[in-house]
C-alpha cells in the first residue's frame, strides 16, 4: 500500500510515474514536524531493526548508525567520514523485528538529511526541505515493499547486450592507436572484450561532441574498423560547454538561451575541463531537447554508447567565486600569517570547487519557473541524461543504446544506469562496490557496477584480480582509472591467465546473469539483494553485510580483504558450492546450511547454488572475442535438485526494444541426474 503526502509546493521531479491521490489523512507511520528547514520525520528504531537504501552512499547494507546527505557531491576521496557521493537517492527501507516494516521516499532535488542513528542510536531522524512530496510504502515483505516502490517510479534502463561484456576503461587513452594497443592487448592474449571506452582527451580542447581530427583522424571509420574486431567505443560526455567563438555547441546554446543563468540573467560561468564553461539548463525542456539532439553527431559516426560525468554539476570554481578568494589571499601577502590564518587561506583554495555559494547562485528556466539550483542539485545529472535518452528515441526508437550517468536522482532509472564514481584502489572500496549494490536495485539502478580495480591510486594485481571476481557478476563489468595510477588493462599484469579464465566465466556465466537481470527489469525486482531479504525469519541472515542473492539461482560471497585465501561464508539453506578454476574446470560439492569456512585460492571463482535451482552456463570456444561468442543455445546446466530443477531463460537479440514475445521465454526442466549431481 503506497500513501501519498505532499508538503508546500513541490516541484514536478518527475520521479514517480504512477499517478495517485494525496492522503487527506496526516502522515502517521513517523512523527512529523516543522522545522525551519522544512519538514522533519522521526521514529523510534529497536536494537535489531535495518535499515536498508539510500542507494549510492557510503558504508554498508544495513545503514544503521551514521547519517547521510542527499546533495550530488564530486568527492573522489570516499572514506568512511563522509555522507554524500555523486548521487541523490532519497528511498529507504525501516525494516522492523516487531514485523511493522515500511519504505519511505522523499521526493525532494533539494538537500535531504538521513540521519539514521547517528545523533541518537534509536532514532531515525529524516530531514527534507520545505516543498516536498514523501511516499511511504507498507508491504509484507521487503521485497514486495521495493516491487511496490520500483512500480511506482516505472520501469528500469535496459542496456543492449554487448553492455553485458567485459569493457576496459582508462582516463589517458588519447588517440586511435591507444585503443588499437589496448584491443591488441586484450585480443593477442585471447581474452574477450565488448567495449573501449574514451575518455575526455578525445575532444577537442574538452569540447562536448567534437572529436580530436588530430589524434582520431577519420573517426567514422576507425569505429568501424573497432566494430568490425566486435568492440563497441563509449565516448564520455561532460556536463560543461566550453565558451569559445565559433563552437557550434556554445553559439547555439547561447542564441537559444539554453544554458543557466546567474543572478544578473547572464549565462552563468563556471570552469571544468574546457576551461570557462557554461552549463545547459536540463530542467527545460527545450534545452534538454537541443543538448540532447547533439549526441547525434557522434551516433552518425556509428557510436552506440555514452557515459555523462561532470553532471553533479561539479565546478572547479567560479570567477566570481575566483576573484573573490583571490582578492581575500592577496590581501594575506606580506602578512605574518598565524596558523589560524594559514589555514583559513588553504580553506578558501579547497572551498573553491563544487561550492554552495556557486550552487546558489545560477538558476534554472524550469519551464517558464525560475528557480535556484541548490534547490533542485540533484537533478541535474538525471536530466541530462533524460535529455541524451529522450533524443536517443527520436534518433533510433526501436535501438537499445548504452547510456549511464555519473550523478542520478531515482527517476533517472528509467533512462540510464549510473558506475558509482571515483572510487579508489582500496579494498575497502571493493567491500564498498558489494555493498552498494543491493541499495542501488532497491531504488530501481539495476545497470551498475564500480570502475574494477579502483579509478585512484595504484591497483596491484590480486587486487583487480578479487575485484574481478566480485565484478563478473555486476551489469556494468568496467575496469576504469584515473590518469596517472598504474595501468590496470588485464594484461599489464603477470598471471593473464588466471584473468583470462575469470573473464570468460563472466561470459559463460552471460546466459543466466542477462536472464536474470531481464527478468528483475521487467518484473521491477532486485538483481542483487541482501540476504535478509530472501531469509526474512533467518536471523544470521541479517547480519551478513559482504554476501548477496544474485538472481533467483545464485548466493556469491566474494573475497574482499587483501592475503585472504579464503573466507567464512554462511549459508541461509543447503547449497550446491561450484568452485571455478576456469569456466571448464569446475568442482560441486553439497554444503550444508550453516556457517562454514571455504578455502577461495586467488584465481578462484566459487559460486552457491540453491537447492532445487539451477542455471545455464554457455559453452565457449577457445578465442572467444566478445559477447557473439556465447552462442544461444549452447549451454550446460549447473544446478542442485533434490529430484528435479526448472529454470526460465531468456533470450533476446540484445538491441531492440522487444522483450516480451513469448519466443524470449523459455522454461527448462531438468531432473536430478540430467544435472549430473551424481558427481557432486
Ligand atoms: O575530474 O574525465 O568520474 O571516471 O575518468 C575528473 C576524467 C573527470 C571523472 C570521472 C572519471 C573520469 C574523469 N572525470
Amino acid at each position: 500500500m503506497i500513501k501519498k503526502y505532499i508538503f508546500g509546493q513541490p516541484l514536478e521531479t518527475g520521479a514517480v510515474t504512477q499517478t495517485i491521490a494525496a492522503c487527506s489523512q496526516p502522515l502517521d507511520l513517523m512523527q512529523l514536524s516543522h522545522t525551519e528547514e522544512g519538514v522533519r520525520l522521526s521514529c523510534q528504531m529497536e536494537p535489531l531493526d535495518a535499515v536498508y537504501g539510500l542507494g549510492e552512499q557510503v558504508r554498508g547494507i544495513n545503514k544503521r548508525g551514521f547519517s547521510y546527505v542527499s546533495y550530488a557531491t564530486d568527492d573522489p576521496f570516499h572514506t568512511e567520514s563522509r555522507h554524500a557521493l555523486y548521487s541523490a537517492h532519497n528511498f529507504l527501507i525501516l525494516s522492523r523485528t516487531s514485523g511493522d516494516s515500511f519504505g519511505i521516499f522523499i521526493d525532494d532535488p533539494g538537500i535531504v538529511v538521513f540521519d539514521v542513528g547517528e545523533t541518537q542510536m534509536e532514532r531515525l531522524v529524516i530531514q527534507a526541505g520545505k516543498d516536498c512530496v514523501i511516499y511511504t510504502v507498507e508491504g509484507n515483505s521487503l521485497k514486495d515493499i521495493v516491487k511496490q516502490f520500483r512500480e511506482l517510479v516505472g520501469r528500469s534502463y535496459i542496456a543492449p547486450k554487448w553492455a553485458f561484456g567485459y569493457q576496459q576503461s582508462r582516463w589517458g587513452y588519447a588517440c586511435a592507436e591507444d585503443i588499437r594497443k589496448v584491443v591488441q592487448g586484450y585480443h593477442g592474449k585471447n581474452i574477450p572484450l565488448d567495449a573501449v571506452y574514451m575518455d575526455i582527451d578525445y575532444m577537442e580542447q574538452f569540447k562536448d561532441f567534437t572529436v580530436d581530427a588530430e589524434k582520431f583522424p577519420d573517426f567514422a571509420d576507425f569505429v568501424e574498423e573497432m566494430r568490425v574486431q566486435g568492440i563497441h567505443l563509449v565516448p564520455i560526455i561532460d556536463a560543461g560547454v566550453k565558451i569559445e567563438e565559433g563552437y557550434s555547441v556554445y553559439e547555439e546554446g547561447v542564441q537559444g538561451d539554453y544554458f543557466c543563468k546567474g543572478e544578473d540573467e547572464t549565462d552563468f560561468t563556471g570552469a571544468v575541463w574546457p576551461g570557462r564553461s557554461h552549463f545547459p539548463d536540463v530542467l527545460n525542456a527545450g534545452a534538454r531537447a537541443w543538448f540532447g539532439g547533439k549526441y547525434r553527431v557522434l551516433i552518425e559516426q556509428g557510436i552506440d554508447g555514452f557515459w555523462n560525468d561532470m553532471n553533479e554539476p561539479a565546478i572547479f570554481y567560479s570567477e566570481k567565486n575566483l576573484k573573490k578568494v583571490m582578492d581575500e589571499i592577496h590581501s594575506l601577502k606580506d602578512q605574518n600569517l598565524g596558523l589560524h590564518e594559514f589555514y583559513h587561506m588553504k580553506g578558501l583554495v579547497d572551498g573553491l570547487s563544487n561550492s554552495e555559494e556557486d550552487y546558489k547562485s545560477f538558476y534554472h528556466n524550469m519551464d517558464g519557473v525560475k528557480i535556484r539550483h541548490d534547490r533542485v542539485h540533484n537533478l541535474y545529472g538525471y536530466h541530462m541524461t533524460k535529455a541524451a535518452s529522450e533524443a536517443f528515441d527520436q534518433i533510433a526508437p526501436d535501438q537499445r543504446i548504452l547510456l549511464f550517468s555519473r550523478s542520478s536522482y531515482i527517476g533517472m532509472h528509467r533512462y540510464g544506469g549510473i558506475w558509482t564514481g571515483d572510487n579508489a584502489s582500496w579494498w575497502s572500496h571493493l567491500l564498498l562496490s558489494i555493498q552498494q549494490m543491493p541499495s542501488l536495485n532497491m531504488c530501481g539502478i539495476l545497470y551498475t557496477g564500480s570502475d574494477i580495480g579502483g579509478f585512484g591510486g595504484d591497483a596491484t594485481e590480486d587486487l583487480l584480480m578479487r575485484w574481478l571476481e566480485f565484478g563478473i557478476f555486476t551489469p556494468l563489468m568496467r575496469n576504469h582509472a584515473a590518469a596517472g595510477t598504474r595501468e590496470q588493462e588485464i594484461y599489464q599484469f603477470g598471471h593473464t591467465e588466471d584473468f583470462r579464465n575469470i573473464i570468460r566465466i563472466r561470459y559463460g556465466l552471460l546466459p543466466y546473469l542477462y536472464s536474470e537481470f531481464m527478468k528483475c527489469a521487467l518484473n521491477n525486482e532486485m538483481y542483487f539483494r541482501p540476504l535478509a531479504f530472501d531469509y526474512p525469519a533467518d536471523t544470521h541472515a541479517a547480519q551478513v553485510e559482504d554476501q548477496l542473492m544474485v538472481g533467483g539461482s545464485i548466493m556469491i560471497a566474494p573475497v574482499y580483504r587483501q592475503n585472504a585465501t579464503g573466507r567464512y561464508v554462511y549459508l541461509p539453506q543447503d547449497m550446491l558450492m561450484v568452485r571455478m578454476k576456469s569456466l571448464e574446470d569446475r568442482t560441486c560439492k553439497v554444503m550444508e546450511q550453516g556457517h562454514h569456512y571455504v578455502d577461495i585460492a586467488l584465481n578462484e571463482v566459487v559460486i552457491f547454488v540453491k537447492k532445487n535451482h539451477m542455471l545455464p552456463v554457455a559453452v565457449l570456444d577457445e578465442d572467444v572475442k566478445n559477447i557473439s561468442g556465447v552462442v544461444a543455445g549452447r549451454y550446460e546446466w549447473i544446478g542442485f535438485a533434490e529430484d528435479a530443477a526448472e529454470y526460465v531463460l531468456y533470450e533476446d537479440d540484445g538491441v531492440s526494444k522487444k522483450y516480451t514475445p513469448q519466443e524470449n521465454w523459455k522454461k527448462i526442466v531438468m531432473t536430478r541426474e540430467e544435472l549430473g549431481m551424481a558427481v557432486c
